[in-house]
Formats: C-alpha cells, sequence, structure tokens
C-alpha cells in the first residue's frame, strides 16, 4: 500500500476530511498545514499573530512560514512511517522545496490525489461549516488563489507519473472508497 501520500484540491474539496479519516484508519501522519497555522493563531504565538491576518483574507502565508512548520514535523518521522500531506504545497516554490527536504529524507511522494469538485458545491460545502474564513468573499477569493497559484501543481505532479484524480462528489464514505482503490 501507498504510506507517502499528497491531498490537493480547491478549498472545500474535503482534503482535511478523508485525509484525517485516512491517516486514522492506516496510521499515517496527518500533516495539515492550515491545521498547523489555526492552532499557532488559537495559541497566540509569535508565527500565529503574523498567520492570522493573511488567513483571514484568504491569501496564502509566506512559503518560509509554512516550510518551517512542515520540516520540523517530517524530520522527526521515522523511515517507513508514512504521512499524508494535507494542504500543502499550495505552489510551485513549496512543491520544489518540498522535493529537495523529501529527497534529504529518502522519503519519496508515492501518490498524489487530486480532489475535484465543481464551485457551487464548494461554496456550499464551506458556507455551511462556518470557519472564520469561510464568508463569501473570502471562499471567492481562496478559489482565486487556488487557480493562480496551486492549480498549476496539477501538471507537475502530472509530469512526474504520481498524480491520480478523484471526483469528490458524494457521501464522505462514497469518497473514500474512491481514494482507497488508489492506494491499493
Ligand atoms: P485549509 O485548512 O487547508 O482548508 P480548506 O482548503 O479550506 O479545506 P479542505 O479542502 O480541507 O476541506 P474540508 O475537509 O475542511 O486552508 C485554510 C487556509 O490556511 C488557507 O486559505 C491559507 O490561508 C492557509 N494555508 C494552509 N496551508 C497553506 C500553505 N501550504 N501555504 C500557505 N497558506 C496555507 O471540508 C470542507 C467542508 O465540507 C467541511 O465542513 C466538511 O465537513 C464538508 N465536507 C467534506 N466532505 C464532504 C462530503 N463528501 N459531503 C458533504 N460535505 C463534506
Amino acid at each position: 500500500m501507498k504510506r507517502r501520500l499528497l491531498f490537493l484540491g480547491p478549498p472545500g474539496a474535503g482534503k482535511g476530511t478523508q485525509a484525517q479519516m485516512l491517516a486514522a484508519g492506516r496510521g499515517l501522519l496527518h500533516l495539515s498545514t492550515g491545521d498547523l497555522l489555526r492552532a499557532e493563531v488559537a495559541a497566540g504565538s509569535e508565527l500565529g499573530k503574523q498567520a492570522e491576518a493573511v488567513m483571514a483574507r484568504g491569501e496564502l502565508v509566506s512559503d518560509a512560514l509554512v516550510l518551517a512548520i512542515v520540516r520540523s514535523r517530517l524530520e522527526g518521522q521515522p523511515q517507513g512511517g508514512g504521512w499524508l500531506l494535507d494542504g500543502f504545497p499550495r505552489n510551485l516554490a513549496q512543491a520544489e522545496a518540498l522535493a529537495e527536504l523529501l529527497d534529504d529524507l529518502g522519503q519519496p511522494i508515492e501518490l498524489v490525489v487530486l480532489m475535484e469538485l465543481d464551485d457551487g458545491v464548494l461554496l456550499q460545502r464551506l458556507l455551511s461549516r462556518g470557519r472564520a474564513d469561510d464568508n463569501e468573499a473570502v471562499i471567492r477569493h481562496r478559489l482565486e488563489v487556488y487557480r493562480e497559484q496551486t492549480a498549476p501543481l496539477i501538471s507537475y505532479y502530472r509530469e512526474r507519473g504520481l498524480l491520480e484524480a478523484v471526483e469528490a462528489d458524494g457521501t464522505m464514505e462514497t469518497v473514500a472508497g474512491r481514494i482507497a482503490a488508489l492506494l491499493e
């Protein structure tokens, strides 16, 4: 089974939801940069203070901050332990930095799962989630940021033969079944 995974997709596609279920079921380290940043904001740390306003606007936090968080978590991970990166990388600079880090660690990505969903459904899901960064104007801006900065990663990983797409519509269990089928 593939144990070094990356989840890619627009905001609200359900990356966090699926990542949590899969990581718990298979004993993988679940690394969500969104959750880690929200924890820093809640703790009122220096990093959290820098991230808070950026996240509230629906923009991307600086690459250096996010990379520092990911590097410290992955470096402590035993060889063969397995991990699932959720919401990272989000632009080409992060993807290049991640490739370098994983090369150093000798732990290459085995599969990138792209979760695809229509904008209308994304908007509805995020509006009903109701997090601080989930109002309509901010969600639309996050979708633009996704298209401009994150969507180029689709061809980046496709060219490297790592990408598989799943339809993210349907119940959580249905989507989980589609993802599980890609891992064997
Ligand atoms: P994230 O925390 O990554 O969140 P997201 O993309 O909005 O949501 P996700 O796709 O995980 O959807 P979820 O499972 O919650 O990012 C938030 C912010 O953090 C970014 O805007 C940015 O500012 C910052 N950030 C994070 N990573 C960064 C990075 N690498 N670089 C720079 N900045 C970064 O699902 C959404 C909703 O749908 C939930 O309510 C869920 O219950 C529901 N849902 C899920 N699956 C469903 C299903 N099958 N059917 C019905 N509802 C479903």
